[in-house]
């Protein structure tokens, strides 16, 4: 069918490519005429149905609609158009004033509405400067996708830092007991740190934030205070502080005036195994420092992390926390609870002082008593809580 195909119009496609969608046929040429006079390239169409197939098959940078056809109407074809591409401009026409398609095109994105008759000055002015609006949104658009995730992150940025000052403002400190269990006593409590921000519940997320941001002395400068606060108000009780390693330097650390360093006799620092040490300078001194305080060094997780034999000469630790995945099953796994033994004898030796992590029943209780393991922690006994939870101390 002649009509039913488009026509092409050749112009110079200087200004661009228009679809002219129009069911009466002399104003379809003439406000094609017009158009191609002013340097569009403009292709015809009588009615709405083909007009997803020639914007797949053609670079369009302007749709002109009537808003009246057969078959699909100027709105149906201005929703077609948004889904094909958000940033190409319609302009619809009519002509009568009808309100309602007026505020219907403009609801779903029409870019102008005009009422026929249009001049041609107009209607190729028009044209003309939605085309550019049209170009300037998808340049936008590709300058968000190439850029905005940059602008993104800078906005998360932004936003993790009212979340870590949140968390710190609502940092508090749980306390998990450290179980004799040849005495059924209490030997200790780890201080495990806390926060109400729902969004750095987790004390690996706290950190990771607070590194991200350049901010993990703060916390640690928390930590210590709240502890300190703690301490001021109990009875005689050691406390195990788990300090990052990088708050081994931060010289607040080693102050005779810091809050915790009143209490540095009662305190034991845990340092973890699970991070380097290296790049720390001048570790000997600062451990040397820390130990004039009146502070003890445990070595924290033993049995996850990379820690050598230069390792143990470098801390000296008072103290070893075996890992809670050597604690996990120690009952069930013959190897594990010789592993265990083995390294109980050797630490007694060397007058270390061994606790055991994440006890968590009592078949595994017994094993690491087995195994030469006097000093418990885990959910067994008490889960960390405000200071200070009553643990279950029965057989
Ligand atoms: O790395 P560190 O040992 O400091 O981690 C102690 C963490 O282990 C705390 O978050 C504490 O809540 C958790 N924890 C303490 N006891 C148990 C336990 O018996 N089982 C498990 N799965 N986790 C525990
Ligand atoms: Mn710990």
């Amino acid at each position: 069918m002649a009509d039913s195909g488009p026509t092409q119009a050749d112009g110079h496609a200087g200004q661009g490519n228009v679809l002219l969608v129009d069911d009466e046929p002399q104003v379809l040429h003439a406000y094609g005429r017009a158009l191609r006079a002013a340097g569009f390239h403009v292709i015809m169409l009588p009615h709405g149905g083909t007009v997803e197939d020639v914007l797949a098959k053609n670079p369009v940078d302007v749709v002109v609609c009537d808003i009246r056809l057969p078959g699909l109407d100027g709105i149906d074809i201005l929703k077609l158009v948004r889904r094909h591409d958000p940033d190409l401009p319609v302009v619809l026409m009519t002509a009568g004033g009808e309100l309602t398609s007026a505020v219907e095109a403009v609801k779903h994105g029409a870019a102008r509405y005009l009422l026929k008759p249009i001049a041609p000055e107009l209607l190729c002015e028009t044209v003309g400067e939605v085309r550019r609006l049209g170009q300037l949104a998808s340049m936008q658009r590709r300058a968000f996708e190439l850029f905005g995730s940059a602008a993104c992150k800078e906005v998360n940025q932004r936003d993790l830092g009212r979340r870590l000052e949140l968390a710190l403002e609502t940092l508090y400190m749980a306390y998990q007991p450290i179980i004799r269990w040849s005495t059924k006593s209490v030997f200790a409590h780890e201080a495990l740190v806390r926060t109400r921000e729902q969004s750095l519940l987790r004390p690996d997320e706290l950190f990771a934030a607070a590194e991200t941001l350049g901010r993990l002395f703060d916390v640690g400068r928390a930590v210590r205070r709240l502890v300190a606060e703690t301490l001021e108000q109990t009875g005689p009780r050691c406390v195990f502080v788990n300090l990052h390693p990088r708050d081994l330097e931060d010289d607040t650390l080693y102050a005779g005036d810091a809050p915790l360093s009143a209490f540095a006799s009662r305190v034991v620092l845990e340092i973890t195994e699970r991070a380097s040490l290296s790049g720390i300078a001048d570790l000997r001194e600062r451990l040397a420092g820390l130990r004039k305080l009146g502070y003890r060094i445990a070595v924290d997780d033993l049995g996850a992390g990379y820690a050598g034999l230069n390792w143990f000469v470098q801390l000296e630790p008072e103290i070893v926390k075996l890992d809670m995945s050597l604690t996990r099953d120690a009952d069930a796994e013959p190897k594990k609870q010789k592993l265990i033994a083995s390294m109980a004898r050797l630490c007694r030796e060397l007058e270390i002082a061994v606790v055991a992590e994440g006890v968590e029943t009592a078949g595994e209780r017994a094993a690491l008593v087995a195994a030469g393991c006097d000093l418990l922690q885990g959910y067994l006994f008490a889960k960390p809580g405000r200071p200070f939870p009553v643990p279950q101390l029965d057989d």
